[in-house]
């Protein structure tokens, strides 16, 4: 373990971090009233998201980080480390966003770990471990759904092309967006798609904003999390007949919106928790042909269940598609599974080491679930996982007025530096 002292040599730069994250959050920047609600669209495998990995690649070369990419189009830089056969210490997160996203979740872990590996070097530490810094592909699933494709493949827990036929608003498959991106990321070295040889990590440890109003409410500046709730993502499909909205009378109409409707209040029915726990969000909603003067013949909307017990989100999400068949009146249904993440504990021995920079750092603490996925919760399948929180004002995220503070991040990046450090010097 690295001696204490070799940590208090970290000190990471906070307004070179912040410039950074400023700089990041200007690639598909969303004007806001004012600067505290500027918000990002930055969707994966698009121009925008090329744009944000070369600026973020050019930072890397310039601190002597080596760049690759895998097929999943994966994004790594690397620190050497003195024992260049070592399994890595690996961190990072995500750099895509949600259509109206915040400056934060997501590439704050990815510039988090550029930040933390730079004041390491800056204090003039050469860990023996490499330490890896990862950008994911597709972790918000708002492009492609569902999210954490690439982190799913990279960990095995699906196979790489399960999502090949998989089509954005525009009819682009995710195929054909990947083997775009890949053709003009080509000049990038190759790496092999998975924890193979001597990629395979010893550690992962992911920074993410909390984007709940805990450690804001509790004044804390860090949270380690002990795990991450389940995920389960369906789509909806709901047919019927269209119809003139004048001449049709209600009695002869096959009316896919009035029917999801139904759906929609059975769904509300089965998913009632008085304990508040089980989460059942409608996001998304489509109907055809979308005339305000012609019944509708097709009505889509997704589902997203989460709950921390695996057994209640079996039961619950396992009775979706019965519910929504015995709503129905005069229309057909089909459901279909997109996403299902398993509820994740994350080991002691990380979250011992994560304790311990905090202290290192004089970082108020505290443990806590994740109710947001994250690309972690299917690292946790292949090593020692962790993640750090940072503080998210008012607990808002996935909105332009999301935000943590120069300080915040600043002392998060530092527990993650110390974190990075000890598990890299062992
Ligand atoms: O949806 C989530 O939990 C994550 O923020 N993408
Ligand atoms: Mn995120
Ligand atoms: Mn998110
Ligand atoms: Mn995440």
């Amino acid at each position: 373990m690295t001696e204490p002292f070799a940590s208090r040599m970290i000190k990471v730069n906070q307004a070179r971090h912040w410039a950074r994250l400023m700089e990041m959050a200007e690639i598909g920047a969303i004007p806001g009233p004012t600067d505290a609600d500027r918000g990002v669209n930055r969707a994966c495998l698009t121009r925008l998201d090329r744009e944000a990995r070369r600026l973020l690649i050019g930072w890397a070369r310039d601190i002597g980080l080596s760049v690759s990419v895998d097929s999943m189009a994966n994004l790594f830089l690397r620190l050497e480390g003195q024992d260049t056969e070592a399994e890595p210490v690996l961190t990072g997160s995500h750099m895509d966003t949600q259509p109206r996203g915040g400056r934060f979740d997501g590439i704050w872990g990815v510039l988090a770990g550029l930040e933390a590996v730079q004041a390491i070097r800056e204090g003039s530490i050469w860990p023996r471990r490499p330490i890896e810094i990862v950008a994911w592909t597709n972790e918000e699933g708002g492009r492609f759904a569902p999210g954490c494709m690439g982190s799913m493949a990279w960990s095995g827990s699906e196979p790489a092309n399960r999502w090949d036929a998989v089509i954005d608003s525009d009819g682009v498959s995710f195929r054909a967006a990947l083997e775009q991106h890949l053709a003009e990321e080509a000049d990038l070295p190759r790496r092999p798609l998975g924890p193979v040889g001597k990629a395979k990590p010893v550690a992962y440890i992911e920074a993410h904003i909390e984007q709940g109003p805990i450690l804001e409410a509790e004044q804390l500046d860090i949270g380690i999390v002990t795990g991450i709730q389940g995920s389960r993502w369906f789509n909806v499909e709901i047919r019927g007949k269209t119809d003139h909205a004048g001449t049709t009378p209600l009695g002869l109409r096959h009316d896919a919106v009035q029917d999801m409707i139904r759906a929609i209040n059975a769904l509300n029915t089965l998913t009632h928790d008085p304990e508040d726990i089980l989460r059942f969000t409608v996001g998304r909603i489509e109907v055809l042909p979308g005339s305000s003067n012609t019944v509708a013949d097709t009505a889509r909307f997704t589902i997203d269940l989460r709950h921390p017990d695996a057994a209640i989100l079996l039961s619950k999400g396992d009775a979706i598609p019965q519910t929504v068949e015995a709503a129905l009146q005069d229309c057909s249904a089909s459901v279909s599974e997109t996403f299902n993440a398993a509820p994740r504990q994350f080991q002691h021995d990380v979250l011992d080491a994560i304790a311990r920079a905090a202290q290192l750092n004089e970082a108020r603490y505290r443990h806590l679930m994740s109710g947001a996925f994250h690309d972690a919760q299917f690292l946790a399948s292949v090593c020692p996982t962790g993640m750090i929180f940072a503080p998210s004002r008012a607990g808002i995220s996935h909105h332009p007025a999301e935000y943590s503070s120069p300080e915040q991040l600043a002392r998060g990046t530092q527990v993650l530096a110390s974190t990075l450090l000890d598990l890299a010097s062992r």
